[in-house]
């Protein structure tokens, strides 16, 4: 059955809860306060069912708001979700100060629908109730509640004059309404926490959208605690399950009325999470005093409240009527969508100053330039869904968004993202790397900075194979998919080369010039003639047609790839000398099994400043095994 939610509105006394009573026979005033002092303080609730023109079942949930100018904030707890309001104004008063602020308020929230229902028709004469009409229509002049689209109708909760009308009207509009996605993500602002004798806790509130069904695992914002719904209530009734647009009780298991409160959302867990800066589209009221930079206000948002700073983009004050782009920091965390509606009042006194429409809720963890800020919600304004994913995707630069984070910072499920996702991919304009989103644009500059830092490296180490993969990954890149993914593409594409965990620019690694490779050679050549007679390096050094610091990087060269091995500081062999050396050692086993420092010099020839090294060498080359002053040939 299709659910409309129907709120009051109206100044105190006007009548506004005698008409739910009278159209529903619930009365919603249900505190004993309330009844005792004849005045509504908190939300009330009850249920209508109607048809449609067409015959269609639809369930009425009403929201009863107080009128009193002190409990406006709770009036703003209950206005948060409501379909169609009934602007109520009595006969024998007209327009009064809260008929202007709730009306203001249903505005400012982009209400849509609703009637404006004159009561106490009963108390005043023909001509009276047509004044009133005529004063109550040219104050409507222009709205959503114009005369022209929404009726005024005379009623009077007493007598029960004008309640057919009224149902029928309430009927037709709500009708019109359009169903709401009860497969979007879902959400349920607390409005109400009560215990429930032999139920436990009791969480009211209207679902603004998606399904929440028993059994499910929901997570409470902003304490971030999992809980799990033991039972549902659709407008008082059990249920399986509840859907947008209906007034929804929940019973949650594990979990103290303590820890819940008014202003605390329920969504599906591991989603979401509250944020406390926002990026949001302000109007101000004809009637407010001019909103200073950085002033401090009151938010309301659904069922939340908080206190918030306004930082103005672009302008260092807002006069009233104007609209603007303004950042805002709230005291506290609250999860919120691009595209809801937000109240502010001032600070003090407390009065209604305005509201507006959140259009940016994501908290990037980069730095965004603050001249960005502006931009970017001028952008995203009036972007169509997948512009205004380009534009987040945008933002992220060359870190990238994660689907998660989209799905986050939109509000969107997971599957909308992608199917976006898939259609910017299409177009050319980002690039999808596992869970990561990313412009072309960015990627671009990602290809072209891995391969420049490729590019420098090769020209500072030109003895050097290649980079370290995770050297390089270490630098700067955000995800690690978007790192490898892209790292993979310039392999395929050949712009880059893999060489185990090292990475070059393809034609370079090792190079070398004419006069380097010369000297390569030359070393080379020299110490392989020598056998281990061995030139002092610094001789070998001194004699190249290369600098200092080129010649020791050649040498080290030589030293990494083992051609040269250093025995001490100043004595170096060549690999083929060594190994001649150690073939005689081994062949002069056969003949003596030892071998003292003398025998050694005898063998090959060479002073004991080279013996000594060298027999310490075969030692650690397990060639020999020294004992005492003997060399045991292994
Ligand atoms: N004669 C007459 N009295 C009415 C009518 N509607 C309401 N009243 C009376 O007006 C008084 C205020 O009515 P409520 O329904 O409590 O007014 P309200 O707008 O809910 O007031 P708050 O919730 O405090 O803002 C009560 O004494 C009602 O009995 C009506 O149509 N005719
Ligand atoms: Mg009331």
């Amino acid at each position: 059955m299709k659910s409309v939610i129907v709120g009051t509105a109206g100044h105190i006394d006007h009548g506004k809860s005698a008409l739910v009573r009278a159209l529903t026979g619930i009365d919603p005033d249900r505190l004993e306060e309330e009844k005792r002092r004849g005045i509504t303080i908190d939300l009330g609730f009850a249920n209508l069912d109607l048809q449609s023109p067409d015959g269609e079942p639809i369930r009425i949930g009403l929201v009863d708001v107080p009128g009193h100018e002190r409990f406006v904030r709770n009036m703003l707890a209950g206005v948060g979700g409501i379909d169609l309001v009934l602007l109520v104004v009595a006969a024998d008063e007209s327009v009064k100060p809260q008929t202007r602020e709730h009306f203001e308020i249903c505005r400012l929230l982009a209400v849509q629908r609703g009637i404006t229902v004159l009561t106490k028709a009963d108390l005043v004469d023909a001509e009276t109730l047509q004044v009133v009409g005529m004063e109550v229509a040219e104050f409507l002049q222009g709205s959503f509640l114009d005369p022209a689209t929404s009726p005024i109708i005379p009623v009077s909760s007493k007598t029960g004059a004008g309640l057919d009308q009224l149902q029928r009207e309430l009927a037709r509009l709500a009708a019109q309404v359009p169903a709401k996605d009860s497969s979007a993500v879902f959400r349920l602002p607390i409005d109400r926490v009560f215990t429930m004798k032999g139920f436990g806790t009791v969480v009211t509130g209207t679902l603004i959208s998606g399904t929440v069904h028993k059994e499910q695992e929901v997570e409470v914002h902003p304490t971030g605690k999992r809980l799990r719904v033991r039972g549902v209530q659709v407008h008082g009734h059990s249920a399986e399950e509840a859907i947008a647009g209906q007034r929804t009780a929940l019973n949650l298991a594990g979990v103290e009325t303590t820890e819940l409160a008014r202003g605390m959302m329920l969504t599906p867990p591991e989603m979401f999470h509250p944020v406390v800066r926002l990026g949001v589209q302000l109007d101000l009221l004809p009637s407010a005093r001019p909103l200073r930079q950085y002033a401090r206000v009151h938010l309301h948002v659904f069922a939340a409240e908080t206190i918030a700073r306004v930082t103005l983009l672009g302008a260092k004050q807002l006069l009233h009527g104007e609209s603007g782009f303004a950042r805002l920091k709230l005291d506290r965390p609250i999860v919120l969508f691009p595209g809801d509606r937000f109240i502010l009042r001032q600070y003090s006194p407390v009065i209604t100053i305005g509201g507006g429409r959140v259009l940016d809720a994501g908290d990037p963890p980069i730095r965004i330039a603050r001249d960005q800020s502006l931009p970017f919600l001028q952008t995203i304004a009036n972007a169509s869904p997948r512009e205004a994913l380009l534009a987040r995707i945008n933002r992220r630069r060359i870190f990238g968004l994660t689907l998660a984070e989209a799905v986050a910072e939109t509000g969107w499920l997971p599957a909308r993202v992608q199917q976006l996702a898939a259609e910017l991919k299409q177009a050319g304009e980002i690039a999808i790397f596992g869970n990561v989103l990313i412009t072309s644009r960015w990627l671009e500059r990602i290809r072209q900075d891995i391969l420049s830092l490729a590019r420098h490296f090769h020209d500072a180490n030109p003895l050097l194979a290649g980079i370290n993969k995770e050297e390089l990954r270490a630098a700067k890149w955000g995800y690690p998919e978007l790192f490898d993914g892209v790292v993979a593409a310039l392999l395929r594409e050949k712009k880059l080369e893999a060489d185990g965990e090292l990475l070059r620019l393809p034609g370079r690694g090792v190079v070398l010039r004419d006069e380097e490779a010369e000297s390569k050679s030359q070393i080379e050549q020299a110490f392989a003639k020598a056998g281990l007679q061995v030139p002092a390096l610094k001789d070998v050094l001194a004699s190249l047609p290369v600098d200092k610091v080129r010649a020791q990087k050649i040498l080290t060269l030589l030293l990494r790839d083992r051609v040269l091995i250093k025995l001490s500081d100043d004595l170096v062999f060549h690999r083929d000398a060594l190994e001649a050396m150690r073939r005689q050692i081994v062949a002069q086993k056969t003949k003596t099994p030892k071998l003292n420092v003398g025998n050694f010099k005898d063998l090959f020839g060479v002073t004991r400043k080279y013996a000594i090294p060298l027999l310490e060498y075969l030692d650690r080359e397990r060639v020999t095994r020294r004992v005492g002053d003997e060399r045991v040939i292994l």
